[in-house]
């Protein structure tokens, strides 16, 4: 087959290839890895490890932007892009809002509750795997969360954070309970 898919089977750049390959009907392999280990797989054909990755017959293609390009110029019915040059514009921006700043930050903070729960994150990248996969994904995931974690710029500071919040909020409904409106050091 001329088109192959390297994916994460969650993952908003890897939707957004499939989408445009199901929207083309473009008839592909997909073969779906799982976070940690995909980088023995990836880094060696991309020379970078994010997926989604495509084959178009002998040449691997990183980047979900420059997929969606090399599909639609060989792929051209339906367009992924508006003809019209304005609008094509806007849409290019669009998609550049999700894929720098919005997309980074959803991941993160989906990732950073996941990598808490080694057998949650397994059945969630692994559904499609067989058991003999799964469960040594499972059993040394504690290996590659720290990978996962610095790769997302997850510091745990978020969850310091929401653990002062808790506290603050708590330590304010008490106030209120006293009659108090808001906490002061007098
Ligand atoms: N700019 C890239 C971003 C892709 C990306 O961040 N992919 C993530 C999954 S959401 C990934 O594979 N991360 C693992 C890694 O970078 O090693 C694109 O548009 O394809």
């Amino acid at each position: 087959m001329d088109i192959e898919l390297l994916h994460f089977r969650f993952s908003p750049y890897n939707e957004k290839v499939r989408w445009a390959l199901d929207l083309k009907r473009v008839p592909h392999l997909r073969r779906s890895l799982l976070p940690g280990p995909h980088f023995r797989t990836v880094r060696p054909l991309t020379g970078q490890s994010a997926t989604p990755i495509l084959r178009v017959e002998d040449r691997w293609i990183a980047g979900s932007s420059l997929i969606l390009d090399i599909l639609d110029a060989r792929y051209p019915t339906p367009p992924l892009y508006p003809a019209d040059p304005r609008l094509r514009e806007e849409a290019i921006e669009v998609e550049r809002v999700f894929d720098e700043e919005l997309g980074p930050r959803v991941r993160r903070a989906l990732l950073a509750t996941l990598i808490e729960d080694a057998g949650y994150i397994t059945r969630v990248f692994g559904g499609d795997k067989p058991a003999y996969i799964r469960l040594p994904y499972r059993l040394t995931f504690p290996f590659a969360k720290g990978l996962i974690a610095r790769g997302n710029g997850i510091t745990g500071r978020g969850k310091r954070r929401r653990r002062l919040g808790c506290r603050r909020d708590r330590a304010l409904n008490r106030g209120r309970s006293l009659g108090q409106d808001r906490l002061s050091r007098g």
